[in-house]
């Protein structure tokens, strides 16, 4: 498959809507996608056959965590992070700076790019977009992410403006230092906050580069959710139309329904991953808490609908047990099931999407999850 072309396809349309499908050199991923979050060469808690036994087709590494451990140079020599995780599907990996803002100790920002100090162990390290390139292609990634930067919200307009100037210039440093390769990708990230010019600007400097995808980033950053669907219906009407598009970190089942409805193809997110380990578990009636005792004496499985091994084999009580016990097996289970709702939720829109009923989906989705009663 190493020789194949990246490509994708629109093969259907509801409303703003699309059902796609992405070619890549590590295989074809159905689209619209979640990618599970496995930051540090690891889906966490999950084996990657049972990531793969999910439905997932990819998964995100980061720039950022990789490069200070175990090092980028490492996880090359030995073979790629594919071979090195035992994920022979594609991975997209994370520019590195969103992860320098919200992770990483003293930072210092300039026209080059951003220095800053690990939150491992305090060492020193630059990240420019020819580094970031340089270490993405190392890690082997099918999609490599343009080198951006988040500014935080709120933000006065003048600054958001700044920094989404200064990413397009990166954008296009970017571009020039990515390594292409059949069936490998890079995808351009559009910012400008929760501003439509600002966002029509960076989406007219992307298309102008020519990316084999478009992220819309700078969003779930604490902006009420009504900034992040208005923001989102200017901005992806602005991007191609025969290109992936995706969303970055989001985000809650009921971001991704509105999310999809508006145009966007891709998501990733810690929350079903992250979530798994807290006791927190998303079900068709709504989200609840296993640690919680009104789960004690219940014989009954989580989400009766889910095909999960957590749903399937065990009953609310048991994974209340785990979870108070503070057994590993709590948090595997509980990660497995969140990942399997999240990848029936995909598998639903794109089958409501392919049948030209994905009004009617989410209105079911919205009753349904309303419940309460997870
Ligand atoms: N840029 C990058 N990664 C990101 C974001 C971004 O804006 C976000 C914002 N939600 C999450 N991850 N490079
Ligand atoms: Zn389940």
């Amino acid at each position: 498959m190493s020789g194949s072309c990246f490509s994708f396809t629109v093969t259907a349309t509801d409303g703003a809507a699309r059902l796609g499908h992405l070619e890549t050199a590590h295989g074809p991923v159905e689209t619209p996608v979640f990618m599970p979050v496995g930051t540090a060469g690891t889906v966490k808690a999950m084996m990657p056959e049972s990531v793969a036994a999910t439905g997932a087709r990819i998964i995100l590494g980061n720039t950022y965590h990789l490069m200070l451990r175990p090092g980028a140079e490492r996880v090359a020599a030995l073979g790629g992070l594919h071979r090195f995780m035992d994920w022979p599907g594609p991975i997209l990996t994370d520019s590195g700076g969103f992860q320098v803002m919200s992770l990483a100790g003293l930072r210092t920002l300039t026209e080059d790019g951003v220095t800053f100090q690990s939150h491992i162990d305090g060492s020193r390290h630059l990240l420019t977009p020819e580094r970031s390139m340089e270490i993405q292609d190392q890690l082997d990634a099918t999609i490599t992410m343009a080198f951006d930067e988040c500014p935080p919200f709120p933000a006065e307009k003048q600054a958001v403006a700044d920094s989404m100037r200064r990413s397009m210039r990166w954008a296009r440093r970017s571009r020039e230092a990515f390594r292409q390769r059949p069936g490998y990708a890079l995808f351009g990230i559009n910012q400008g906050g929760i501003h439509p010019d600002l966002r029509a600007e960076s989406a007219e400097a992307l298309t102008a580069l020519g990316f084999e995808g478009y992220a819309v980033g700078g969003l779930a950053v604490g902006e009420p959710f009504e900034a992040m669907l208005e923001t989102l219906e200017a901005t992806v009407p602005l991007l191609p139309f025969d290109r992936p598009r995706y969303l970055m970190g989001v985000g809650r089942p009921e971001d991704i329904v509105a999310a999809v409805a508006r145009g966007i193809d891709m998501f990733d997110c810690v929350m079903p991953t992250r979530s798994g380990r807290t006791a927190k578990a998303f079900t068709r009636t709504g989200d609840l808490n296993l640690r919680n005792a009104r789960h004690r004496d219940d014989p009954g499985p989580l989400d009766p609908a889910c095909s999960c091994p957590a749903c399937r084999r065990f009953s609310r009580a048991y994974l209340h047990h785990l979870v108070r016990a503070e057994e590993i097996l709590g948090p595997m289970l509980l990660t497995w099931h969140n990942l399997q709702y999240y990848q029936d939720l995909m598998a639903d829109l794109r089958q409501a999407i392919g049948q030209g009923s994905l009004e009617t989906f989410l209105a079911t989705f919205h009753a349904t999850r309303a419940q309460g009663n997870g």
